[in-house]
């Protein structure tokens, strides 16, 4: 953007010393303007002989948070981000960069360039490149290993996982830690207090530039440089995530190379890995996670104060709820019909604790002052003081409509109900009490103390600030929220209902159920359909199915299958048989009564198996997720593409490095799955008559992602 030259860093002199604050909200990534103004800004000190220091600071909440991904994938607008770092490191005098926040990607290699680095002690460094597929493009390969050595530096970059500023001290990259400000004083001034009080101090003492391509600490053991190189490159990655290991060549070169040959062997690794199918999907998952938290009408509504919440029912995702809530740091108020349910309930949250204590999450500290914010109930009134109350229990509809109407009794008004069901008409359970403005769905995942998604489900009637209080509940738990509208199965298991029709057409041809599920993981998927049935239980999708069998064309197809297992109490995993057999290990063996069952399900129907092969399980699945996606999208269930694509990542085990099923639609091309559903649709047009949207997409000649702009 032209129009950004020259802005975003703001110059300030002090005794000699010159500041160079960066301010480009959010988060001063490092987009073209921004590039463009920081060399003007250095080249202009350079050319200033009362400039003895340089001071390059932030302004906000963060040093920048790398390179501005939004530009990825397009022509690279100059100059690049490693020339100003080139520039930086070879300014004639002293460089401290001075750092809060998360100094992340194309950040810390900034900091890197400068020739010395002072940090509060909140800050948080890292290398999160590898997370978008990509590797860090702008010397981070080259000039980390100077310093730390290989072991660290490749630990740093092949895991994405950043590190607090004393262990980066210790590690060499910080020359100081200074404590976090008081309330008094805001981070930023008080990083560039440090960094201006340290850069004194260096020409107090006559030191001069401390370049960080010259260091070689880093290199003082070339045998265990040498071994951490070969150990990394005993563990490679996937092949469809080939930046783990082009980051290691890069690490391995600093060592051999020549500093330029290395920037630009880092630079060709660089320039691949952008333009890979895994590095375009996971970067659309990045910004689709980010878009999802932008709901029109509920942008700058304030949400409710919430601090302490109620829990309907301690089941697994009762439980789960309440723990997730007590990590928050919120007071929870947990409700069981009686004392026996309720002690189930409360050593259920118990056992979550005791699991995050052992594997070193928690500490046993934090663990009391959590159960001490937990109170557990029989008595509904209980619940009158509580800012907003989950109803967790059995999905049945009168069931959750008496639960809304205690509730509403009880509750004092202006606090928030909210249901977890996973089905049911959100509508007509607000219907059921007097404040259905204050009514909204918070659809959690099993176990929801895991799983990063949740669809905060609008209804009719749901207020602007209800709303917001769904997206800023999701936002303290740590988890990603998707607006979705009412319909049966909300986003999510909508699409998972009518992909799972389209396995069981697949299963009834002629596939087996594992070979459905060996195609999808082979695809990227965690776990096939049919093992997430068994995980998740197959009681909830057979009563919904009864629910709506009165309702159901009888001219169309229906798979009778999964009815046959829960006839004989063959409800997955908790009941030890279900697609699979559990009672050898956790992961399930393929069960041969099973197969024997779905042969019979073809005899009786005089169905002739035929090959399926996994080309085509892949594809069906795909095109039954990306129908069903655009007609959720036509009928406003879900704001845009992008957040399909979230809900199924976070939800439903999508490989993330594909993005999501619309944006893989895109990648393969809409003409393509038009054709495909054209094709099908002769047989089964219930199923597979294409979406009108995606017809009127392939007209204009757009995508999906020309919808998410919008
Ligand atoms: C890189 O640096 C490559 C280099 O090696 C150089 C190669 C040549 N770009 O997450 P939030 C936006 S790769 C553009 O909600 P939080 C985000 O979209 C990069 N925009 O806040 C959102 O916008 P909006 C390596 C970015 O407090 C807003 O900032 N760096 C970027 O929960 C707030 O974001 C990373 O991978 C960016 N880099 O978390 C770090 N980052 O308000 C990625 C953020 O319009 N970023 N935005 O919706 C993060 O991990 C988190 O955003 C962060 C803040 C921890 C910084």
């Amino acid at each position: 953007m032209a129009g950004d030259e020259g802005q975003g860093v703001r110059v300030e002199d002090e005794d000699g010393i010159r500041i160079l604050e960066i301010d480009r909200p959010p988060v001063n990534a490092l987009g073209h303007g921004l590039r463009a103004a920081l060399a003007a800004a250095v080249a202009a000190a350079a050319a200033s002989p009362g400039v003895r220091a340089l001071v390059i600071a932030a302004a906000g909440r963060s040093f920048p948070a790398g390179a501005d991904i939004r530009e990825f994938g397009r022509p690279p607008q100059p100059p690049l981000l490693t020339e100003v770092l080139c520039a930086i490191e070879s300014f004639p005098r002293p460089v401290v960069a001075a750092l809060h926040g998360t100094a992340l990607g194309g950040g810390l290699e900034l900091a890197l360039a400068a020739h010395y680095r002072v940090a509060l002690a909140t800050t948080r460094l890292g290398f999160p490149e590898v997370t978008l597929g990509i590797l860090p493009g702008a010397g981070g390969t080259q000039r980390t290993p100077r310093i730390t050595g290989a072991a660290a530096a490749l630990r740093l970059m092949r895991t994405g996982q950043p590190v607090g500023a004393a262990e980066a001290e210790a590690l060499g990259l910080l020359d100081l830690v200074v404590p976090a400000p008081g309330p008094g004083e805001s981070p930023t001034a008080a990083a560039r207090r440090a960094g201006t009080a340290f850069a004194r101090g260096i020409l107090a003492e006559g030191l001069g530039p401390r370049p960080t391509r010259e260091r070689r600490e880093g290199f003082a053991d070339p045998a265990a440089y040498a071994e951490a190189v070969r150990a990394a490159r005993a563990d490679p990655p996937p092949a469809h995530l080939p930046a783990a290991g082009r980051i290691t060549d890069c690490v391995e070169a600093a060592l051999l190379l020549p500093f330029e040959a290395g920037l630009a062997l880092e630079r060709a690794g660089s320039e691949d890995l952008v333009a890979t199918e895994a590095a375009q999907g996971l970067r659309h998952a990045f910004l689709s996670e980010r878009r999802a938290a932008h709901v029109p009408g509920i942008e700058g509504v304030a949400p409710r104060t919430l601090e302490v919440l109620g829990v309907v029912g301690g089941g697994l995702m009762g439980a789960g709820i309440a723990a997730a809530l007590l990590s928050a740091g919120l007071g929870v108020v947990l409700l069981e019909r009686d004392g026996e349910a309720l002690d189930r309930g409360l050593a259920r949250v118990a056992e979550i604790k005791e699991r995050a204590v052992a594997r070193g999450r928690l500490t046993e500290a934090a663990r009391a002052a959590e159960w001490s914010r937990l109170i557990g109930t029989t008595d509904m009134e209980a619940l009158a003081g509580v800012d907003l109350a989950i109803e967790a229990v059995f999905e049945d509809f009168d069931l959750k409509a008496r639960v809304f109407r205690d509730l509403d009794r009880i509750m004092r008004p202006g606090a928030v109900i909210a249901t977890n069901t996973s089905y049911l008409d959100v509508d007509a359970l607000a219907a059921a009490t007097g404040r259905p403005a204050d009514i909204l769905g918070l659809h959690f995942f099993s176990p929801a103390h895991v799983m990063r998604l949740l669809e905060v489900v609008v209804g009719r009637a749901t207020a602007p600030a209800v709303a917001a209080t769904g997206f800023a509940l999701a936002r303290r738990l740590g988890k990603v929220a998707v607006r979705a509208g009412v319909t049966d199965g909300f986003i999510g298991n909508r699409i998972l209902a009518t992909w799972r029709t389209a396995m069981d057409f697949l299963v009834e041809d002629g596939a087996s159920p594992y070979a459905v599920d060996a195609a999808l993981r082979d695809f990227g998927f965690s776990l096939g359909p049919y093992a997430v049935a068994d995980l998740a239980g197959l009681e909830i999708a057979w009563a919904r199915r009864q629910r709506l069998a009165s309702a159901r064309d009888p001219s169309h197809r229906t798979v009778a299958i999964a009815d046959r297992l829960c006839e004989r109490g063959w409800f997955g995993q908790k009941t030890g048989r279900g697609w699979y057999r559990h009672d050898q290990g956790r992961r399930g063996a393929e069960d041969p009564e099973v197969l024997a069952l779905i042969a019979e399900e073809r005899a009786r129907k005089g169905i002739l198996p035929r090959a399926v092969d996994p080309a085509e399980i892949v594809a069906r699945a795909l095109a039954a997720m990306v129908n069903e996606g655009a007609r959720i999208l036509a009928e406003g269930i879900a704001l845009r593409p992008s957040d399909i694509d979230v809900v199924m990542v976070h939800g439903y085990g999508y490989p993330r490095w594909r993005g999501g099923p619309m944006r893989t639609a895109d990648h393969g091309g809409l003409l393509a799955l038009r054709r495909n559903l054209l094709a099908w649709a002769a047989d089964e047009p219930e199923l597979w008559t294409p979406a009108p949207l995606i017809l009127d997409l392939v007209k204009n000649g757009r995508d999906f992602a020309s919808l998410d702009a919008g």
